[in-house]
């Protein structure tokens, strides 16, 4: 691994911002690939981050600093991922489901489809079935994407999806859904309409789910 890669990495897992910012555009001006930063420095960071608090050596805290220092560096890399596209190729409501906090995936996947061409609406962090709804009465959504990081809030990817039943809104939007517990085969349980386990298949995946206007 590149020296600059592996000091995003380790700074990241020591929750160094600053030095991660610093490092991050360095990384840039050297020239090395976004994907690579992103991919080698940051996310298998915060895979570390996991398995360190998994074995009981990182806490909530540790895992809130390696948090904003992903984020201190995403941010930089966001232009370089986000290539400017002149016309929409449809919008979507993207947030975190109820109960859930997470946003660094669902902030990558905004990032990315955002990158390839398509609006995005931004609903946050825990997110309510009736919000979702409203994105899709309101504001006229083509596809939501929903991440869930946590099993206990899984289920309520199920409720959002019920609600646009509920309101005879299901048959007009796609669901997409995501995140570190989800697979294809709970997608395919909730119906939702496709799954992607990262950023980049979930670029893939708008493509199939929302035809080209
Ligand atoms: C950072 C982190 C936090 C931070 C979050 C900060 C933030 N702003 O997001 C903080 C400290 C707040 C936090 C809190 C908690 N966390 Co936490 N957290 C993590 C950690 C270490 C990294 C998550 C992350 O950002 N990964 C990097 C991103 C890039 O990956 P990702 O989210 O998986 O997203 C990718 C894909 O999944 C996919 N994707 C994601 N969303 C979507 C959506 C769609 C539509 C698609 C197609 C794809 C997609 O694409 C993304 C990019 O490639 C994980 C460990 C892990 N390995 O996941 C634990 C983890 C998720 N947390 C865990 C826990 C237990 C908690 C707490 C309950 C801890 C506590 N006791 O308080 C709380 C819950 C708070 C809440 N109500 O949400 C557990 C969950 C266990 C479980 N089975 O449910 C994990 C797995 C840690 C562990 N190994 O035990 N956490």
């Amino acid at each position: 691994m590149d020296t600059l890669v592996k000091s995003i990495n380790d700074n990241i897992l020591q929750g160094q911002h600053k030095i991660v910012e610093v490092k991050t555009q360095e990384a840039l001006n050297s020239g090395i690939a976004p994907k690579v930063i992103l991919d080698e420095g940051m996310i298998a960071a915060m895979a570390e981050v996991g398995r360190l608090f998994e074995i009981g050596e990182y806490f909530v805290p540790e895992m809130m600093v390696a948090a904003r220092a992903m984020k201190a560096g995403l941010a930089l890399l966001k232009p370089q991922l986000v290539k400017a596209n002149v016309k929409s190729l449809g919008k979507v409501g993207i947030g975190t489901v109820q109960g859930d906090l997470h946003d660094i995936g669902k902030n990558l996947v905004g990032i990315m489809l955002e990158g390839a061409g398509y609006e995005i609406l931004d609903l946050g962090t825990d997110v309510s079935p009736e919000k979702f709804v409203e994105a899709v009465k309101t504001d006229k959504v083509d596809a939501l994407a929903l991440s869930a990081l946590l099993t206990t809030t899984m289920p309520n990817m199920i409720s959002t999806i019920a609600a646009l039943e509920q309101a005879g809104m299901r048959k007009q939007v796609k669901v997409m859904i995501g995140g570190a517990p989800i697979t294809e085969e709970y997608a395919r349980q909730i119906g939702a309409d496709g799954y992607a386990p990262d950023a980049s298949r979930a670029v893939t995946l708008a493509k199939i789910l929302i035809p080209a206007v």
